[in-house]
């Protein structure tokens, strides 16, 4: 099913849960050789989501600022490619949005465990805005919050399940957006967790 939550935002529900197992085994994969870690934000803050990257570019914080980078700080090695399955389903979901020229070069990967969250922000670090971000959520459901290119706009509210996919585009790409505390649960096939990956094209 695909819904039109708001102008340029587009709901696939359930559209990663066939073959979700496999998603899974390349988060395993990708974070082996990128370890999950909480990033500092310029202002002194740790972020309570613990993050990765894979692909050309990788999105990381410090007290310098924001960036895409093409080594992680950690290893000082390139990011890990961008596993198939990954980059298979974000094009077939941007395609079915109507973005049929995807090509993401940037895959952020969020953790989230009970309690982490992501206050409201703009994803504005990227070269350019004309092409879609797609975000894959598995795991433990998670309240997002969607607002406008207005801070002051209250958001609206949107409970994001295992598998669905958002294709956030057009007037929605740099809409505010944020996600509430993760409620605790058990997930059958990901336990006490939430993952989101975030593909983008960054360069
Ligand atoms: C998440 N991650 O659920 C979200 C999914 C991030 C982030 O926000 O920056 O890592 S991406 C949601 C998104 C992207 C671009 C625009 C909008 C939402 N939006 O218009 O609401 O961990
Ligand atoms: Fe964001």
């Amino acid at each position: 099913a695909q819904l039109a939550i708001s102008p340029g935002a587009v709901l696939l529900r359930g559209f990663a849960r066939e073959g979700d197992a496999a998603l899974l085994h390349a988060f395993d994969d990708v974070t082996a050789q990128a370890p999950l870690r909480h990033l500092v934000t310029p202002g002194g803050y740790t972020m309570s989501v613990a993050m990765s990257n894979c692909g050309p570019l990788g999105w990381v914080s410090d007290r310098r600022g924001y960036r895409y980078a093409p080594q992680d700080p950690l290893s000082c090695h390139p990011w890990p490619a961008m596993p198939a399955c990954w980059l298979d389903l974000a094009t077939r979901a941007a395609a079915q949005a109507g973005f049929a020229d995807f090509r993401p070069d940037a895959c952020l990967v969020n953790l989230y465990a009970p309690g982490s969250k992501l206050s409201l922000h703009q994803d504005k670090d990227e070269a350019g805005f004309a092409a879609p971000i797609v975000s894959v959520s598995l795991g433990l459901p998670a309240v997002f919050l969607f607002g406008t290119p207005r801070r002051s706009d209250r958001p609206q509210r949107l409970r994001l399940s295992h598998g669905d996919v958002v294709v956030w585009g057009g007037p929605a790409r740099l809409a505010y957006h944020g996600v509430a505390p993760l409620a605790d649960g058990e997930h059958a096939l990901l336990g006490r967790r939430r993952i989101n990956l975030t593909f983008r094209q960054a360069g």
